[in-house]
């Protein structure tokens, strides 16, 4: 195979480039981030190395056969690593229950140092009517209920234990999952739902460039558009940028046309247009338009709201029945216990999070560790580090 490297400012720039000159007989070797120029004009550029298959020497670029080597890009959704995930996580659940009964034997049974029983004080103190860990779940953003419900089995003290079962249950409670497939045999659509300006469009351009450029799937776009309020231009311009089909529809009927349209196609993304979550005429109507797409619908939510409004985002767009959950811009998040409770409350798993506006860097699988290990590490300073609880 020989291999060829691609440098644009860009990674969008650098896949259209080898998508442009080699079709789907290009495969992702490897990807970095690489400085370009000299003195103070050195910029970071996207440097991607292809390997180029064989057969592509006397003929044009092949329409699209899958890949010999896995193409890089985004984690693809098995449901055999699904069910593995689950038991994972009940396992984990056992574990850290396990761990909680040992720490309550141990602390019963052992007769603490006077160092120990010292360092302890302050934790003793609270136990008389709150758990320790009960105040800084609340400040991180959980609520009163959930934070409750994630302290039932974690021990007060010794306080290492304590927020390690913690984090444990946290792993183990947050739901993960609803992934787009990264091939399928029949046609997926996914309809991106929610407030206006929490990143749907963003996303879909996101998901759009991973499948279609990374993958080499077909994929098509489609604008619902109920009150023809315009806000088209932002898809349109990906869409144009990346040759991808893009429908405008504002009525039932015309989503159902553009998706006849798109028959042949691997994936449609359904981006919608917002007038505000408040408007429930107008949350009724497009879920009226949307009522012939049978695919999976994404609850875009911004992390960067706080869990009130989140939880108040999730019960007006319950009637699209989402079956999964996009967490936007959590690189502005202050901090994810908001998000946390949103999972655990909507009762709903998170498929993707989202840290930028690059499009299509700025997306990853959701992962329950790395949001858990965010909460704690959000937490006061002292709680996180295991020194002992200000109370
Ligand atoms: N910081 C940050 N900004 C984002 C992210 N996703 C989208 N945005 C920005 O949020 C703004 C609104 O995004 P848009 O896709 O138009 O939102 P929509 O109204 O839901 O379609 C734009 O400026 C995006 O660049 C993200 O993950 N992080
Ligand atoms: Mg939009």
């Amino acid at each position: 195979m020989q291999t060829k490297t691609y440098v644009a400012p860009t990674k969008l720039e650098a896949l259209l480039k080898i998508r442009e000159e080699h079709g789907a007989d290009a495969v992702i070797l490897s990807e970095r981030t690489v400085q370009k120029g000299r003195w103070l004009g050195k910029k970071p550029m996207v440097e991607i190395v292809v390997g180029i298959r064989e057969a592509e020497s006397d003929a044009k670029p092949t329409p699209r056969p899958a890949p010999k080597v896995e193409p890089k890009g985004i984690e693809e959704y098995d449901p055999n690593q699904a069910r593995l995930r689950k038991l994972e996580r009940e396992v984990q659940e056992i574990r850290a229950l396990v761990q909680t009964m040992h720490a309550y034997i141990m602390h019963g049974e052992a007769s603490p140092t006077q160092a120990n029983l010292a360092a302890e004080r302050p934790l003793i103190a609270a136990t008389m009517d709150e758990h320790p860990l009960l105040r800084p779940l609340l400040q991180a953003g959980i609520t009163l209920e959930m934070a409750q419900e994630l302290l039932r089995r974690v021990p007060r003290i010794p306080h290492n234990a304590a927020v390690d079962t913690l984090r444990r249950t946290l792993v183990a409670k947050i739901p993960i999952g609803g992934v787009l497939l990264r091939e399928s045999r029949a046609r997926q659509v996914a309809a991106l739902v929610g407030p206006t300006g929490v990143g749907k469009t963003t996303t879909i351009a996101k998901l759009a460039a991973i499948h279609a450029l990374d993958y080499n799937r077909k994929v098509a776009l489609l604008s619902l558009d109920t009150y023809r309020i315009g806000a088209i231009q932002q898809l349109r311009t990906y869409a144009e940028l990346m040759k991808l089909p893009l429908h405008i529809a504002a009525t039932a009927d015309e989503v159902q046309e553009g998706l006849d349209l798109f028959a042949d196609y691997d994936l449609v993304l359904i981006d919608t247009v917002g007038r505000g979550q408040r408007d429930e005429a107008h949350l009724r109507e497009m879920h009226e338009s949307l009522q012939s797409v049978r695919g999976a619908v994404y609850l875009t939510l911004s992390a960067t709201a706080d869990t009130a409004t989140l939880l108040d985002a999730a019960q007006r767009f319950q009637l699209f029945e989402p079956s999964a959950i996009i967490l936007t811009k959590l690189d502005e998040a202050a901090r994810v216990g908001n998000c946390v409770s949103l999972a655990l409350e909507a009762g709903l798993p998170l498929a993707y999070f989202t840290t930028g506006q690059r499009v299509p860097e700025d997306i990853c699988h959701a992962d329950a560790k790395t949001l858990a290990h965010r909460v704690i590490s959000e937490l006061a300073p002292s709680v996180a580090s295991g020194n002992g609880v200000e109370v």
